[in-house]
C-alpha cells in the first residue's frame, strides 16, 4: 500500500532537493505534481484542493525561498501538512478501565468486523484483561460459528443466544458480563451489503441500550473513497467514536486513509494489515504521513521488534552491526525472528530507504526455504565473510542446497542490501525498550 504514491514523492522530493535555487515556479510545477499524485492516490478532490493551498500559502513565501535549504524546508512543510490532515495526534481506544467497557463493531458486509473483534480480544488478553465476544450477526449463516471459532482459537469466550434478536442478545450479554467480572465487551454486529434503515434502526437501538464506550466503524481500505462516504455515513446517523481502516496489507492506493479524517472529522484509531489476528496497529498520523513520504517508521518498526524479538539477542546484534560484522550467519537467525513478525513487505516499508534499497531485489517469503538451504550449505567461514565466495564455491554451493548460481549471487546481493540496512537500524535503541513493549494503548 502507499507504494506508487511513495515512488512519486520520492522523484518530486529528489528534484526539489536538486534545484539548487527554487524559485516561485519550481515550487508550483512541484505542488502541481503533488496535486496530481495525490489524486491518482484516490484521495478526496476537495481534501487534495484545500492540501495544496495550505501548502502553497507556506512555501512560497519569502523566508523560504530564501532559507538555506529552500527544497528541504518545503518537504517539511508537506509532511506537516499531511500530519495535520490525517488527524495530527494519536486517539487511543476507550481505556478498559470498568466492567465491562463496551466496543461496538460496525460496518458494511466484509469489511472485517469478526476479524478485528479477535483482534481487539487478543490484544486485551495480551494486557491481562478478561474480554467477551458478543455475536450479534444472527442473519449471515454460519456468522455465530465465524465468531465462535475466532473466540477458540484465542481462548476467549463468546456470547450468543439463539433465536435472538440483536437488541436482546446485547443487553443479555452485558449483564452476563456485569455479572462475570468481564473488562471488555466487544460486539460483532452484522454487515450488510449497503446502509440500509433497517440496519441503522438496529445498531441505534443497540447503542441505545447498552452505551458502548467506543462505537467503532470498520471500514476496508480497499474500497477507497467508498470507505470514506460510508464512514461519514454511519457517523452521520449514530455518532462513531472512530474508524479502524482494514486491509491496508492490500494494493488499496491510499486514498482512503488520507482522506477519512479531513472528510469525516472522525479519527482513526487503529488499522488492520492482515488476516492474523495480530495484525494490528494504532494509527499514529506523524508515522503514516513519514511512512507515505518515503522516510519510513522506526518508531512502529522498533514496537513491532520489541514484541517479537528476543531482547537479549536483540542487544548483541546491536552491538554485533556497531563494529559492522554482521554476517550471513546473523543474517540468517535474523530470518527466524523475522519470521515470527510478519510478512517482511510490511516490515521492509517501515525502514527509512528501504523501499528503494528493495527495489528489484525480490522478498519471497516461500523463498525462505531456500535462503535457509543456501547458507546451510556454506561453510563457517563462508558464512563469516561472504567475501570470499568466489566462483567455484558459488557453484559448490548451488549444487549442495540444490540452487542456481543464479540463486547464490542473489542471496549475496539481498545480504548486502540488508547489512545496510541494518547498519541505519542499529542506531535504534533496542535496548530501552521494556520487554515485551507494546504500541496498544488500551
Ligand atoms: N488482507 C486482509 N484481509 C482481511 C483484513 N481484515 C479482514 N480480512 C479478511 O476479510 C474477510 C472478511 O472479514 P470478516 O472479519 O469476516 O468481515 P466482516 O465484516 O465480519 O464480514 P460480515 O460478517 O460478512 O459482514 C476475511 O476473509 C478476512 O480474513 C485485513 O486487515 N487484511
Ligand atoms: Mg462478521
Amino acid at each position: 500500500m502507499f507504494g506508487e504514491l511513495i515512488d512519486k514523492f520520492d522523484g518530486i522530493f529528489k528534484k526539489l532537493r536538486g534545484a539548487g535555487k527554487l524559485t516561485e515556479k519550481n515550487i508550483k510545477d512541484s505542488l502541481r505534481e503533488v496535486r496530481r499524485a495525490l489524486l491518482e492516490a484516490d484521495v478526496n478532490y476537495k481534501v487534495t484542493k484545500e492540501f495544496i493551498k495550505n501548502v502553497e500559502q507556506l512555501a512560497v513565501g519569502e523566508k523560504v525561498l530564501k532559507s538555506i535549504e529552500p527544497g528541504q524546508q518545503i518537504i517539511k512543510i508537506v509532511h506537516d501538512e499531511l500530519i495535520k490532515l490525517l488527524g495530527e495526534k494519536t486517539e487511543p481506544l476507550a481505556p478498559i478501565d470498568k466492567s465491562p467497557t463496551i466496543y461496538m463493531l460496525n460496518g458494511l458486509q466484509g469489511s472485517g468486523k469478526t476479524t478485528l473483534s479477535g483482534k481487539l480480544a487478543l490484544e486485551a488478553k495480551r494486557k491481562n484483561k478478561k474480554a467477551l465476544l458478543v455475536a450479534a450477526d444472527i442473519y449471515r449463516p454460519a456468522a455465530v460459528k465465524q465468531l465462535q471459532v475466532v473466540g477458540k482459537s484465542i481462548d476467549v469466550e463468546v456470547f450468543s443466544l439463539e433465536g435472538e434478536k440483536p437488541q436482546k442478545i446485547c443487553t443479555e450479554a452485558k449483564k452476563y458480563a456485569e455479572k462475570n467480572f468481564f473488562d471488555l465487551m466487544i460486539i460483532d454486529t452484522a454487515g450488510r451489503l449497503h446502509i440500509d434503515d433497517e440496519l441503522m434502526n438496529e445498531l441505534e437501538e443497540i447503542k441505545a441500550k447498552v452505551n458502548p464506550d467506543e462505537l467503532l466503524l470498520v471500514a476496508d481500505a480497499m474500497t477507497g473513497q467508498d470507505a470514506v462516504n460510508v464512514s461519514e455515513q454511519f457517523h452521520k446517523r449514530l455518532g462513531i467514536s472512530g474508524v479502524v481502516l482494514t486491509k491496508l496489507d492490500g494494493d488499496a492506493r491510499g486514498g482512503a486513509a488520507i482522506s477519512i479524517r479531513a472528510v469525516t472529522g472522525c479519527p482513526i484509531k487503529m488499522v488492520s494489515t492482515g488476516e492474523k489476528l495480530s495484525d494490528l496497529e494504532v494509527f499514529h498520523p506523524d508515522r503514516m504521513a513519514s511512512r507515505i513520504l518515503g522516510m519510513g517508521d522506526i518508531v512502529s518498526l522498533v514496537e513491532k521488534t520489541g514484541q517479537t524479538i528476543d531482547m537479549e539477542q536483540a542487544a548483541k546484534l546491536e552491538e554485533k552491526l556497531r563494529k559492522n560484522a554482521f554476517t550471513l550467519e546473523d543474517f540468517y537467525d535474523q530470518m527466524q525472528q523475522l519470521k515470527k513478525m510478519g510478512p517482511l513487505e510490511s516490515i521492509m516499508g517501515m525502514i527509512p530507504g528501504a523501499n528503494k534499497a528493495l527495489k528489484g531485489v525480490q522478498i519471497d517469503e516461500s523463498g525462505i526455504v531456500r535462503v535457509e538451504a543456501m547458507i546451510q550449505s556454506m561453510t563457517p567461514k563462508e558464512r563469516q565473510n561472504p567475501e570470499i565466495i568466489d566462483g567455484s564455491r558459488k557453484r559448490r554451493i548451488a549444487d549442495g542446497s540444490g540452487n542456481s548460481v543464479q540463486h547464490i549471487n542473489q542471496l549475496l546481493k539481498q545480504f548486502s542490501a540488508m547489512r545496510k540496512m541494518m547498519k541505519n537500524m542499529s542506531k535504534m535503541k533496542f535496548k530501552n525498550l521494556p520487554k515485551g513493549a507494546s504500541p496498544f494503548q488500551m
